[in-house]
């Protein structure tokens, strides 16, 4: 089937769906996205999406061209023309044609992005088993240099830190903050359940401030369990009792091993099989309705 994609007011046969090799976002990574997931004919949360590509575009004085509504809008028509009820969007918004020089001044209009595809998923059996991770050498850029917060088209620095990843054999790699705190996973937020608390370093020390992170909080903190925000170093990866990242698209996966070492049981543990199970039913009844 023909992929349709948008493109700053067209829906274009993904063969066409061009940007020009002026663009900023192509030239400089000038530009902001977002990777939002619709579940059974649902976008989940959908508004959240939305507010914080406003707050990455206004952090970077970029303009978004359509109106808040427009772009629900197109979000959903764009999933309606691709005939998907579950789909990963991927939003973006670049600066846009200017010359070759790096001023954002000579970019007049910035340029709307929407495609829409399948999912593809990490095997059902890992949200059992949990994954492999190591701790990388690469450091988050910190927030004094570029705040993480601005979900911007640069991710060089994640995917350096996905390679380091890689080339030791794993799946993802957890970064820490300049100052040695763990910060994130390359396209993920992390958890750690210690003692029966579940802790999640706080978004000031460098980190994106994860949509699914939100609301993990929030389904924790009405299970009852409690929840904070805290600074922690490799050491408690270490020494927890669980561990799991939290993204768009990998929902809630269990971290089994850090650096070699076994977390808890060396697979899901009581915590994150229940957050697992909530979140899900949570994906399932909630967003905006797409049809
Ligand atoms: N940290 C970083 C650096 C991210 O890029 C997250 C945390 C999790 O945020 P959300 O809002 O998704 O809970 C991200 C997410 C994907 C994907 O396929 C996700 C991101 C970028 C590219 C792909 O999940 N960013």
């Amino acid at each position: 089937m023909e992929r349709w994609v948008y493109i700053d007011g067209e829906f274009l046969p993904e063969k066409d769906a061009k940007i020009s090799v002026f663009d900023h976002g192509f030239l400089y990574g000038d530009g902001v996205f977002e990777g939002i997931r619709a579940y059974n004919g649902r976008v989940f949360k959908l508004e959240e999406h939305l507010s914080r590509v406003w707050d990455s575009a206004r952090a970077i004085n970029l303009t978004i061209s359509l109106s808040r509504d427009e772009l629900r809008e197109k979000i959903l028509e764009t999933l309606r023309r691709n005939k998907l009820k579950d789909a990963y969007i991927r939003l973006v918004v670049s600066r846009g044609k200017g010359d070759l020089g790096l001023d954002p001044r000579k970019c007049p209009r910035s340029s709307v992005i929407i495609i829409a595809d399948r999912i593809s998923l990490y095997p059902e059996d890992l949200y059992k088993k949990g994954l492999e991770v190591v701790v990388v050498s690469t450091r988050r850029i910190p927030p004094s240099a570029l705040n993480a917060r601005i979900k911007s088209l640069n991710y060089l620095n994640n995917i350096l830190a996905k390679m380091e990843a890689n080339l030791q054999g794993m799946g993802e790699g957890i970064m820490l903050s300049q100052d040695g705190y763990v910060a994130e996973g390359t396209a993920d937020n992390i958890f750690v359940v210690k003692d029966g608390e579940l802790l999640t370093p706080p978004t000031w020390i460098g980190i994106l401030r994860g949509i699914t992170r939100d609301a993990v909080i929030e389904l924790a903190k009405k299970e009852g369990i409690s929840v904070r925000e805290e600074t922690f170093t490799p050491f408690m990866l270490h020494s927890c009792q669980e561990c799991f990242l939290t993204g768009t698209g990998a929902e809630i996966i269990p971290v089994a091993k850090v650096d070699g070492k076994v977390i808890g049981e060396g697979k899901a543990g009581p915590v994150t099989k229940k957050l697992i199970k909530k979140f899900r039913q949570h994906t399932l009844v909630e967003g905006t309705p797409i049809y």
